[in-house]
Formats: C-alpha cells, sequence, structure tokens
C-alpha cells in the first residue's frame, strides 16, 4: 500500500484525483491511501488566516510559517516513514524514472509513502523547508497556480506503477516511456475512416511483424519529435536496422 498524506488548502481537489478511472480503482482496492491535511486547521487565530505579507515587501502573500510548520509535523506524526515532498517551480523536475525508483522503494518495505506539500499565493516560508522538506519536485517549465495539480500529477503517474493498479492485458513497463521511446499509432475499427485506411500489416495476422512494425513506428517517431529520447540511450543493431528502414519509407 502506498499512502499519501498531502498538505493542501484545497483537499478537495486533490481527493478528485481519486474518483476516476485507474487511481479510483487503486482506491477502492486499497493499493492507495490519501489522507489530506488542510494547513487552515493549525491556525489559531479567529480568522484561521493561512497567508501573511512577506518580509521586504512586495506583491502577493506566503503561506505563514508558524501554521504549515504545524500542518507538515502533523503529516509526519501520521506518517512516520513518508519523505515530505514540497511541490514547487524551483524543484527538481519529475521524471519517469525517479517515480519508479519511489515506487519500487514502497512495493519493497511496503510502509513508504509521500507527504505531498503544495503551496499556494507565492510559496511557502523558506524555513519550513529548511526544517521539514526533504525534497523539491517541479512537473515542469510552466507556471501553476498551486501545487495541488502536481500532487494530483504525481498521485496518478505512482500508483500506475503498483503492481496490481493496471488491467491483467496492460502492464507498466508496456508503457512507452519505460522503454524510452514514444509509442507506436493505435487504430480500430472501422477499417476505412473518411477514406483512411490502417496499416495492412495489421491485419496481416502475422505477430512477429506487427511487433517489428510497431516498434520501428515507436523508434521513428521518437527519433522525429523527441530525439533527445534517442541520445541518452545505446540502439540495438536490430533496432538501427528498423530506424533505417523507417527514414528510407518516410524520406
Ligand atoms: C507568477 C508567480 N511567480 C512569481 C515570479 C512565482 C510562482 C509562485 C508560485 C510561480 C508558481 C507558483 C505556484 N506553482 C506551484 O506551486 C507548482 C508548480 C509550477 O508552477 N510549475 C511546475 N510545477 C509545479 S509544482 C508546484
Amino acid at each position: 500500500m502506498m499512502r499519501f498524506d498531502i498538505i493542501t488548502l484545497f483537499p478537495e481537489m486533490v481527493r478528485s484525483v481519486t474518483e476516476y478511472g485507474v487511481v479510483s480503482r487503486a482506491a477502492e482496492q486499497g493499493l492507495i491511501e490519501l489522507h489530506c491535511i488542510n494547513p487552515r486547521d493549525y491556525a489559531m487565530d479567529n480568522h484561521r488566516t493561512v497567508d501573511d505579507r512577506p518580509y521586504g515587501g512586495g506583491p502577493g502573500m506566503v503561506m505563514k510559517a508558524d501554521v504549515l510548520l504545524s500542518a507538515v509535523r502533523a503529516a509526519r506524526q501520521q506518517a512516520s516513514s513518508s519523505k515530505v515532498v514540497y511541490l514547487s517551480p524551483q524543484g527538481q523536475t519529475v521524471h519517469q524514472d525517479m517515480l519508479k525508483r519511489m515506487s519500487g522503494m514502497v512495493n519493497a518495505t511496503d510502509e513508504a509513502g509521500l507527504i505531498l506539500l503544495c503551496g499556494r499565493y507565492e510559496g511557502i516560508d523558506e524555513r519550513v523547508i529548511q526544517l521539514e522538506v526533504d525534497e523539491e519536485w517541479s512537473i515542469g517549465d510552466y507556471i501553476l497556480s498551486g501545487g495541488e495539480l502536481g500532487a494530483m500529477v504525481l498521485i496518478d503517474a505512482l500508483t500506475r506503477l503498483l503492481p496490481g493498479a493496471l488491467g491483467h492485458e496492460q502492464s507498466a513497463d508496456q508503457d512507452s516511456f519505460s522503454k524510452g521511446l514514444l509509442d507506436c499509432p493505435h487504430y480500430t475499427r472501422p477499417e476505412e475512416l473518411e477514406g483512411l485506411s490502417i496499416p495492412t500489416v495489421l491485419k496481416s495476422g502475422d505477430h512477429v511483424k506487427i511487433a517489428q512494425w510497431r516498434r520501428m513506428q515507436a523508434l521513428g517517431r521518437t527519433y522525429a519529435r523527441r530525439p533527445d529520447l534517442l541520445e541518452k540511450r545505446e540502439l540495438s543493431e536490430q533496432d538501427k536496422t528498423l530506424l533505417e528502414v523507417f527514414l528510407r519509407q518516410h524520406q
């Protein structure tokens, strides 16, 4: 079981990630557990204030340091073997391989989990990071309004990696990204759509040829669209030949 403790001012937003599809089924099966901690519940004043003005001035507000620290420590008490991950634009960009490493740890120990700290406003007091944050992660180079969508992305991507989360016919390491390549094209009925037919090999019934064709498409599309993914790996002789055939056919 993988446990997620999410520190957020918008718990209902984060919980909605468990309402659909793969993540919903995983939650029903008990493969994951979500616990939300709302910093507002740790605010001490009558107005339950969770933000304050930044020292040094400037626009925007900062999440109140003492309130957030109490919330993080409460989460740590409930989930003592979890790492605290702060979602922020300053973090290291999340990639599939770090998620695999993380899910591998959980699968091995069955007790690890994540405390996902979601910021709002301009961010959180730096001292909370110093005192309680183990890792700082970003989900990509674009600007979000807060950490919740980042936390939901992590919950979705990590849940898919847990044994039993995906249906029997699929598996996490059939996913194209875990092979480090983009996926091949997919087709279903009808056989002709507005004059467009399907590649004949897919109707040949020759499963070796079909697998070769799919591999060739994956290699060709990765070369054309994401050459950075190919530069990181060494292609086998067979993959090199398949890519050459693809490039000859597509010149
Ligand atoms: C426009 C505000 N910016 C001032 C220079 C800084 C800023 C503060 C807070 C930008 C974004 C945010 C909120 N973002 C997140 O909490 C966040 C995030 C993101 O924005 N991009 C990618 N990954 C993440 S994870 C959390």
